[in-house]
């Protein structure tokens, strides 16, 4: 049953207004341009929608072409018609509900089958074998009693419902609110055509630094899906914790588990509580890749096992911040018995085809020794069905086609990062967003130099590593280390603004990016983000706003 609430309007510190349906707009005369300047335009993206609506749209689409015809306006006979009744879609289609409950006040109900015919007020979610846009791509078209919405993909449907979402009311974010009167919400007149120009946008929490709960990571799952991103690196190990239940060592996370820096208690998810993680991200359409770092990053382990050790004596557990001074004892098997164990089982919960062996910061090892043991490691991964994830220090091997090179250091060898099969790209001074943002950021590290918005956006992913086979960037990656970071309001202020800025990169084609603009889009995401509670840095750099107008 749908039901609608009225209350008068409440004057809120998130300055919402009683909205009401804006006047249509005349539609704007196209500026003249000269066939030259069309010739080298990027292409067809309107950089002055007609609407406010559209001009906050983060990541910027590849096309946004604004229509004349008359908005969108939601009534309590809209209807979410869903082309097929898939579980895939479905959950898309449900989402989409609860965004609109709370923009609107109203439940649309959710069907399966054709669309039906005008005046039906409808939005239409069709996947479509043949639609011309990539995977993950959707063409969204917004006019008078219509929302028409067609992907490749779920996925695709995904990525659509975000973009309506971010021109839903700002207010639409906060529970409490759908309880206002009902405003009156329209959408603009619009076509977009959208697609990703990287299939890897990811970021990383490090829950092994300082543990984060299965709801914390949920919670960040949430936030980072309103931005496209579509990976979710779990760095799951190190010297200071092991944070997954294996159940073929068991004191990995009854020992290894129960420590963190600063001597916190730690924790670790079971299996279950893994598998659940896992569900919830594919639900967003984010795809998680675990990571166990070795050989070195390795205390947490080897104090749980003492047979782990060269010289068989388990060293006590480490909750300092130094790094570099642990390692495997890569000469004896049951060191790998060990990695084919760990690895079946994570595998095995892992439905994403990669593994992430971590490979950084080995002091401790010959070369030689360094270079064996990333390829051996390699070889059980790919038997257990999955692609390697290393750390740039893995380029001085040999490595299989599927391995991916996960770039971090500024002053990593160009020369060998250029031969690697594939890389994902995390340049330290650039996408790790545990760096401070200026010298007045209390949390974070400055190793690789203060990392400011404009420094998070203003690169090109495809000029970092000249020489690079074509089509080797899968994209981009944004890491959130935790050393100093010890709860969800820590790396909240530490990825926003950044990783919106980061999510661009991976999605926006280079010649739509620029600094200007995304300086506009970004500071319109501010109420949005108050809405959310997000604990966000309000860099100097930008003229946040306090409201939109709808
Ligand atoms: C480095 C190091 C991590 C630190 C991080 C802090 C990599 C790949 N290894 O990045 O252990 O936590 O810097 O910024």
């Amino acid at each position: 049953m749908t039901q609608r609430y009225c209350l008068t309007c409440l004057s809120l510190a998130l300055a919402l207004s009683c909205a009401r349906a804006p006047k249509p707009r005349a539609p704007q005369p196209a500026p003249a341009t000269s066939p030259r300047a069309a010739e080298n335009a990027p292409r067809s993206v309107s950089h002055q929608p007609s609407s406010p609506q559209l001009a906050r749209l983060l990541p910027l689409p590849q096309r946004v072409e604004a229509a004349a015809g008359e908005r969108f306006t939601f009534t309590p006979q809209t209807t979410i018609v869903a082309g097929e009744n898939q579980p895939l879609v479905m959950n898309v289609a449900a989402q989409l509900v609860a965004f609109l409950r709370r923009a609107t006040g109203v439940v649309p109900p959710v069907v399966a089958g054709p669309e039906p015919a005008p005046p039906a007020n409808v939005i239409a979610l069709t996947i479509d074998a043949n639609a011309s846009t990539s995977e993950e791509g959707y063409d969204l078209t917004i006019a008078s009693g219509r929302v028409t919405v067609r992907a490749r993909t779920p996925a695709g449907l995904f990525y659509a419902v975000q973009t309506i979402r971010q021109l839903l009311p700002d207010s639409a974010e906060y529970t409490a609110l759908m309880f206002r009167e009902p405003p009156v919400v329209t959408l603009p007149a619009v076509h977009i055509v959208d697609a990703p120009r990287y299939a890897w946008r990811g970021t990383m929490l490090d829950v092994a630094r300082h543990f984060f709960s299965v709801d914390e990571v949920k919670h960040y799952i949430d936030l980072i899906a309103l931005y496209k991103i579509n990976r979710l690196h779990l760095h799951l190990a190190d010297d200071q914790g092991w944070r997954i239940e294996i159940k073929s060592w068991p004191e990995l996370a009854r020992r290894g588990g129960a420590s963190e820096v600063g001597g916190g208690p730690g924790g670790y998810y079971t299996q279950e509580q893994y598998a659940d993680l896992v569900q919830y991200a594919a639900s967003h359409f984010v795809t998680i890749v675990p990571e166990i770092d070795m050989p070195g990053h390795t205390n947490a382990l080897l104090s749980s096992y003492a047979d782990l050790n060269c010289n068989g004596t388990a060293p006590a557990t480490y909750t300092g911040t130094e790094v570099g001074f642990s390692a495997l004892c890569v000469d004896l098997d049951v060191t790998y018995k060990f990695i084919d164990d760990i690895v079946r089982e994570i595998a095995a919960l892992t439905p994403g085809p990669y593994f992430h062996a971590g490979g950084d910061e080995v002091k401790t090892l010959t070369p030689d020794q360094y270079r064996r043991f990333v390829e051996r490691v390699q070889t059980i991964v790919q038997s257990h069905g999955k692609q390697m994830v290393g750390w740039d220090e893995v380029s001085v091997a040999t490595l299989l086609e599927t391995s991916i090179v996960q770039h971090w250091r500024p002053d990593a060898s160009k020369q060998l990062l250029a031969g690697s099969p594939h890389l994902l790209l995390s340049p330290a001074d650039r996408a790790y967003l545990d760096m401070k943002y200026d010298d007045s950021t209390l949390l974070g590290l400055n190793w690789a130099g203060n990392v400011s918005l404009q420094k998070a956006y203003d690169w090109d992913p495809e000029a970092l590593v000249p020489g690079a086979r074509a089509g080797a960037v899968v994209g981009v990656e944004a890491p959130v280390w935790s050393e100093t970071l010890t709860n969800m309001r820590d790396v909240e202020f530490m990825a926003f603004p950044r990783l919106p800025a980061v999510a661009e990169i991976g999605w926006t084609p280079q010649a739509q990016r620029s600094w200007n603009t995304f300086k506009e889009r970004v500071a319109a995401q501010a109420p949005r983000w108050t809405a959310l509670g997000i604990n966000f840095y309000r860099t100097p750099d930008i003229q946040w706003r306090e409201s939109n107008p709808q």
